[in-house]
């Protein structure tokens, strides 16, 4: 099984990414902790326009001071608030890895020493249930969120830990493992069932990973083994708190436990279903658990999960979700551009999947979909300025539409401020700041690194360096220097969108490298050069016929960026452009300053569909066409000058 190499081993230093870490070390995380803190300036909106919470402020870091009994006051905010205080958390743990910043260091250890102060003697936290309603502690699985936190919080500290060796965050940790294993498990007395939103098990496995304390490991099994096991157990939750008097705070889905990815027991699983984020961070947690106990038959239920969403639910921007009902999956082949969900939480949990499945069985293929989730569909879930975030991120925006009917009303146009839900921001946080974990990946036991992404960077592991040499994504070639005391493999991933493939290494070509592949070589390595040419052309793209939603559409993709058209860029309505396979394959990237910096646009000639309209519907219409440019941007950069109408999905002809 292959191991992520820790994140202090590798220095990253590729002006495409650099850019995206020195923003989230200088804008986001200052940014996020000022709103976690209540700054009077910010604008919460509510991911939907028919959802009216409350949104006056977070109050996420004002709710542990009430539960620590450091201020008076009541909960504030979503039941799963906490959550926001620990991926802020765990984003900064990846930073200050990157970038010691003392400043930045004791804010956050004022933030672990808070949750310490707020966390009861028996390990328990969630401030929603110590301040607002202690009655419901754990009697609500099904939408209390607690466990969920607590996953949260685990993932937080271990990395906290990991980066800045805080012994408080240690404590706080083996605390809330040591409480779950009082009140969770099959023994008689404690509760046989798992929380309605999958996370807990992932936080269980890392810390693991880090302690060896097997109860934590056990305690993830346990929770992967009873989900599902009685289907009627949400319901039943429910069902007593009503005999017994109590509020049964529901959220109102049609098919319960398929929402909660309950339905059946994760081995038994054979396609994503449900509430999307649920659905991935479950799978995400059943393939990193194979990676401790080589269970064969959960290893297959992620390859159907896994088959299931990567060739028949997944958006060519790596986006997931098909509908705002549930946040969920729906049926194969189902991906309307303009009404999905896509929310960049979904986005990336897929990545997080794709890599621990990846670390079980690597294929390139997983590899694929991270960098195309991470370069489009996570990437749009911020603006360039680090400080507005997308919840859901649309394929295809026309304003007229947008604003008008409400079954768009969680489609934005432009990202706001915060959210009353505010999930993605610092899962954004988190992700992207430690991108730098998917560019290289190990395999101690057969002295193998695997190079996954062009990036810039540096590595030192065991006894082997690496240093890579490239502009990517601007330039088209990437040069290694390796050095190592021992003989190793070294298996160079040839991305499928790579055309022409040159390898020479030390002096002797390789022609004919093929793509979709790693390129492997083995020998002992000192101060070997590597080099990579290859083209990168613009691609058009076809959706399988089964996608009715992209019907005589096409795509544009150049190197790992899908292309998104904006209105701001072009003088004709989107909707009239016409193009083919040819014009966009023709298609050359010009490189422009705008607005928002130096942006390698792409310029299609295309065709303006023009027919003489009479009303509502013309009779036997006769169209013409006029010759027009059309001009595209990469998808991430989209939404960035304004509110604009947007298409990634072309119309041929
Ligand atoms: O339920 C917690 C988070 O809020 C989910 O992961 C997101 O989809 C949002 O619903
Ligand atoms: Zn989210």
């Amino acid at each position: 099984m292959l191991k992520e190499i820790p994140l202090d081993k590798v220095q990253i230093s590729d002006k495409f990414w650099s850019f995206y870490i020195d923003t989230i070390k200088n804008k986001t995380i200052p940014y996020q902790y000022s709103v976690l803190d209540n700054s009077p300036f910010v604008n919460i909106e509510n991911e939907n326009k028919k959802d009216y919470f409350d949104n006056e402020k977070s109050n996420a870091l004002e709710n542990f001071r009430v539960a620590a009994g450091k201020t008076d006051g009541n909960h504030y905010g979503m039941i799963f608030q906490d959550s926001d205080v620990y991926k802020w958390l765990e984003a900064v743990a990846y930073s200050l890895q990157a970038n010691p910043d003392s400043k930045l260091q004791e804010t956050a250890d004022n933030v672990v020493d808070l949750i310490a102060a707020a966390q009861t003697d028996d390990g328990y936290i969630d401030t929603y249930f110590q301040v607002k309603e202690p009655r419901l502690k754990y009697r609500m699985l099904y939408s209390g969120h607690e466990l969920y936190c607590m996953g949260h919080l685990l993932e937080a500290l271990v990395a906290y830990y990991q980066s800045t060796k805080n012994t408080t965050a240690l404590k706080v940790a083996q605390k809330v493992v040591n409480h779950i294993d009082t009140v969770f498990g099959y023994e008689d007395g404690k509760i046989h069932g798992s929380d309605g939103h999958p996370e807990i098990e992932l936080g269980l496995i890392k810390f693991y990973e880090l302690t060896k304390d097997k109860k934590a490991l056990k305690l993830a099994e346990f929770f992967l083994d009873i989900r599902g096991k009685n289907v009627d157990f949400y319901a039943e939750e429910m069902a007593k708190n009503k005999k017994d008097g109590l509020p049964i705070k529901m959220i109102k889905v049609p098919h319960l436990e398929t929402y909660l990815v309950a339905h059946k027991q994760p081995k038994d699983m054979t396609e994503a279903v449900g509430h999307a984020v649920r659905m991935l961070y479950l799978a995400a947690s059943m393939a990193r658990i194979v990676h401790h106990n080589n269970d064969s038959e959960m290893y297959a239920a992620c390859k159907a999960i896994w088959d299931n969403v990567a060739h028949k639910k997944m958006y060519i921007t790596g986006g997931v979700g098909s509908t705002t009902d549930g946040e969920a999956f729906t049926g194969d082949w189902d991906l309307p551009n303009d009404i999905m969900y896509c929310e960049t939480c979904a986005s990336i949990a897929l990545a997080y999947f794709a890599y621990d499945i990846f670390k079980i069985s690597p294929d390139t293929e997983y590899i694929d979909v991270i960098e195309r989730t991470l370069y489009n569909g996570i990437l749009s879930g911020a603006a360039l300025d680090g400080i507005h975030f997308f919840y859901v991120n649309p394929l295809e925006v026309h304003g007229n539409i947008n604003d008008a009917n409400p079954d768009h009303g969680h489609v934005k146009r432009v990202r706001p401020q915060w959210y009353s839900c505010a999930c993605c921001p610092p899962n954004f946080a988190r992700t992207i700041g430690s991108v730098q974990r998917y560019i290289y990946t190990a395999d101690k036991e057969n002295q193998t690194v695997y190079l996954n992404l062009f990036a810039k960077s540096r590595i030192e592991c065991d006894d082997i360096t690496i240093v890579q040499n490239t502009d990517f994504p601007n330039g088209n070639s990437v040069s290694y220097t390796v050095s190592s005391d021992s003989p190793y493999t070294l298996k160079i991933r040839i991305p499928y969108w790579c055309r022409n493939a040159k390898i020479t290494v030390d002096g002797e070509t390789f022609d004919n490298v093929k793509n979709s592949r790693y390129f492997e070589i083995s020998k002992k390595w000192n101060s070997s050069k590597i080099t990579i040419t290859f083209d990168t052309p613009v691609m058009s793209i076809k959706a399988n016929s089964k996608v009715i939603a992209d019907a005589n559409r096409l795509a544009v993709q150049c190197g790992p960026f899908v292309y998104c058209a904006e209105q701001i860029d072009n003088d004709s309505p989107l909707s009239l452009y016409r193009v083919s396979a040819q014009d966009i394959q023709n298609a050359v990237l010009c490189a422009e300053s705008c607005s928002i910096g130096k942006i390698p646009f792409i310029k299609i000639n295309a065709r303006i569909e023009n027919t003489q309209e009479s009303g509502l519907y013309t009779y036997n219409p006769q169209a013409e066409y006029t010759a027009a440019t059309l001009k595209m941007l990469p998808y991430y950069a989209w939404a960035n000058r304004g509110s604009e109408d947007m298409m990634v999905w072309l119309h041929q002809g």
